[in-house]
C-alpha cells in the first residue's frame, strides 16, 4: 500500500513539473552581439527582468553581429513556438520576410532598440529606441556650442565622424543626425567619415590610420563611447592628448566614458540608454491582460553630460559629468 501511494505521489508531482514547464511563458530575444558597454548593459537589463519574471523564461540568442544568425534564431524561436518575441536587428534592411512570417504565427513581436526598415509593412505590439537622429544632431552641435562657448565660433575646425555599424539604424539615424548638426557651424568641416563597427578596437585602429594620414584633427565625433575610448588610446599613442588637442564627443554615457570626461580626456557623451528591462516587462504585462499598445516608436529621456555643464544644445543643455556620475546604472 506505502509503494502504490509513494508511485502515487511521484507520479503526481513528475505531471506537475511537466505542466508547469508547458505553463512558463516564453519570451525569445534575439540580440545583436557583444560588441559594446552599451550592449552588455541592454543584455543584462533583458536578462534580469524579464528573464527574473516570475513564470517567464527568457530564451536568448546573440547573432553575434550576423544577420543571418538572427534569421535563424527567430525561425527557430517559431518552431519552438514561444509567446513572445523580442527584437533588435544588427542593421536595418533585409528582415521583411522573416518577420512576416512571425506575423503569420501571431506570436507578438516587441521591437528594441534598432529598428527595421519595414516598420510600417509588419505587425507588432510596441517599440521601444532612441532617438537616433537627435542624437547625432546632438553630438555636432555639442562640438560647435562648445566652441562658441570657447570663443573659437569662428575658427576653421577638422573634424573626423567615427560611425557605427554600416547600415546599422543607430549608424544611419546617428550620421543625419551628425551632417544635419553641422549646418549651423560653418566653421566646422568633415575630413573624414568611417565606420568603427561600433567597437573599441575598432575605434582605436581608425584613429591610428586618421592621425597619420591628418596632420589636424580638431575635433572626433564618435558614434559611441566605445570607439571613442578606443580612439584616446590611439591618440594618447600618437603623443597628442586627447580631451585638449584633440575634442572627444561619444554617444551612450556608460560609465567608462564619464570616467574618461572626469579625468579630462574625453570631453561629452551624449546620453542613449540601454536599459530597456523595464519598458519591456510593462508591454508584456499589458499583452498578457489583453490590452493593445500604441504603435508610436517610444524614446526614453536621455541627457548630455560633459566636463563643465551648461552647453544649451535647444532641447536639451548639459549637465556636469562629474556631479551624477555616482548615479550612473550602466
Ligand atoms: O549606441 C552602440 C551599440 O544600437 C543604440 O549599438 C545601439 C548602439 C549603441 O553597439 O554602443
Amino acid at each position: 500500500m506505502k509503494k502504490l501511494l509513494a508511485l502515487v505521489l511521484a507520479m503526481v508531482m513528475v505531471m506537475t513539473a511537466v505542466s508547469a514547464l508547458a505553463d512558463t511563458f516564453k519570451v525569445a530575444f534575439s540580440q545583436i552581439g557583444q560588441e559594446s558597454d552599451w550592449r552588455t548593459a541592454n543584455t543584462d537589463s533583458i536578462k534580469n527582468d524579464v528573464g527574473g519574471h516570475e513564470g517567464w523564461e527568457l530564451i536568448y540568442d546573440d547573432a553575434q553581429q550576423k544577420q543571418e544568425n538572427q534569421i535563424k534564431a527567430l525561425r527557430n524561436f517559431i518552431t519552438q513556438g514561444v509567446d513572445v518575441i523580442l527584437f533588435t536587428g544588427v542593421v536595418s534592411t533585409g528582415w521583411e520576410e522573416v518577420l512576416k512570417e512571425v506575423n503569420a504565427e501571431e506570436i507578438p513581436l516587441i521591437l528594441v532598440d534598432r529598428m527595421p526598415d519595414c516598420i510600417n509593412e509588419i505587425e507588432y505590439a510596441a517599440a521601444f529606441g532612441g532617438d537616433f537622429v537627435e542624437e547625432g544632431r546632438r553630438q555636432t552641435a555639442w562640438a560647435g556650442e562648445y566652441l562658441k562657448a570657447q570663443g573659437r565660433g569662428d575658427e576653421e575646425v577638422n573634424v573626423v565622424i567615427m560611425e557605427g555599424t554600416t547600415g546599422a539604424d543607430a549608424q544611419v539615424g546617428r550620421t543625419k543626425g551628425n551632417l544635419a548638426g553641422l549646418e549651423a557651424y560653418p566653421n566646422m568641416k568633415v575630413i573624414a567619415q568611417q565606420s568603427g563597427n561600433f567597437t573599441r578596437a575598432e575605434g582605436q585602429a581608425l584613429m591610428e590610420s586618421w592621425l597619420k594620414s591628418y596632420d589636424k584633427i580638431d575635433i572626433l565625433i564618435a558614434q559611441n563611447d566605445d570607439m571613442a575610448l578606443g580612439a584616446i588610446d590611439a591618440i594618447k599613442g600618437a603623443g597628442k592628448v586627447p580631451g585638449k588637442d584633440i575634442i572627444i564627443v561619444g554617444c551612450d554615457s556608460v560609465k567608462a566614458a564619464f570616467d574618461a570626461i572626469v579625468a579630462g580626456e574625453m570631453n561629452a557623451t551624449i546620453e542613449c540608454t540601454p536599459l530597456y528591462g523595464p519598458f519591456v516587462v510593462d508591454a508584456i504585462e499589458k499583452l498578457q491582460a489583453g490590452e493593445t499598445m500604441s504603435k508610436t516608436l517610444l524614446h526614453p529621456e536621455e541627457g548630455v553630460y560633459d566636463m563643465d555643464g551648461g552647453i544649451d544644445l535647444g532641447t536639451v543643455v548639459s549637465v556636469k559629468a562629474a556631479d551624477v556620475i555616482d548615479q550612473r546604472q550602466y
